[in-house]
């Protein structure tokens, strides 16, 4: 459970890291399995780190990374966070290559989506931990920082005269453990980091209440479908399995109802 303050700290500034929320042995044993898929996913072949490789649908290939989502230290928050009756958007495992330009997730100022993110090695402002512009989840600073897409992977590329490292950012420097929860619009990015840098991510939405909702909820699930389509290695066709769209986990069939009914496989 995240307290008022904690709520109020993700409200204002757009993200919260919870600190050791998980353990050295239970990090073990989720790293594996990270490795484990992100081999599976390059049938054999080594990573040679010419781009990153990006492993969508990732915490369904594994049941010890399926329990995740309904894991109350990751469950607990979100429901406070984007209320009751959230639903899963999706998840992808990966192994970063370079730096990642300024972007937020979406400008859907109208409905909140978090990322929950693990970041499986220690990383730190220099080396590719995730940086945040606090507040920029919101109008009008979100607006404001729309010139930093301009040109994307120019490095010297300056619309406030600072080049894409030195934007002022909050440096989420984190731990093997760690987990960052942030708004989907927040504004991020990450310098510096190894080739390889893994990390995953777990997408959630509240509830939908309205046709603008369902409508985003439409697009990205074609988006992720036609990306699925076009994996660099294994392409499975489908977004999700049917094993976690007809769980008999009532945490995750609450969060799946929705999907199922608009038909997303
Ligand atoms: O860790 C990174 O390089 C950036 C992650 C990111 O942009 C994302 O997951 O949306």
């Amino acid at each position: 459970m995240l307290t008022t303050e904690q709520q109020a700290h993700f409200e204002t500034f757009g993200f919260i890291v919870l600190r050791q929320a998980f353990s050295p042995a239970e990090m073990a044993e989720i790293t594996r399995e990270f490795d484990d898929v992100l081999a599976e996913d390059r049938q054999g072949q080594a990573f040679d780190g010419a781009k990153r490789q990006g492993v969508l649908g990732f915490i369904e290939r594994r049941p010890r990374l399926t329990r995740l989502v309904e894991d109350d230290r990751i469950y607990e928050p979100l429901e406070q966070l984007l209320g009751s009756g959230f639903v899963w958007v999706g998840s992808d495992g990966n192994l970063y290559v370079g730096d990642t330009n300024w972007h937020p997730d979406g400008s859907n100022l109208n409905y909140m989506r978090i990322k929950v993110a693990f970041y499986l090695d220690p990383v730190a402002k220099e080396t590719g931990c995730l940086r945040v512009i606090p507040g920029s989840h919101q109008p009008p600073l979100h607006e404001h920082l729309k010139p930093l897409m301009e040109r994307r992977g120019d490095a010297t590329w300056a619309p406030f005269s600072a080049l894409p490292a030195e934007v002022p950012a909050f440096p989420l420097e984190s731990q093997p453990g760690d987990v960052v929860f942030f708004n989907q619009n927040l504004w991020h990015a990450a310098f510096g980091g190894r080739t390889g840098r893994r990390m995953f991510t777990l997408n959630f939405a509240a509830r939908p209440v309205n046709e603008g909702h369902i409508d985003y909820l439409q697009r990205v699930y074609q988006g992720n479908l036609k990306n699925i389509q076009q994996m660099q290695y294994t392409q499975t066709g489908r977004v999700y399995t049917d094993v976690f769209l007809h769980s008999d986990r009532p945490r995750i069939q609450s969060m799946v109802g929705k999907l199922v009914e608009l038909g997303f496989k």
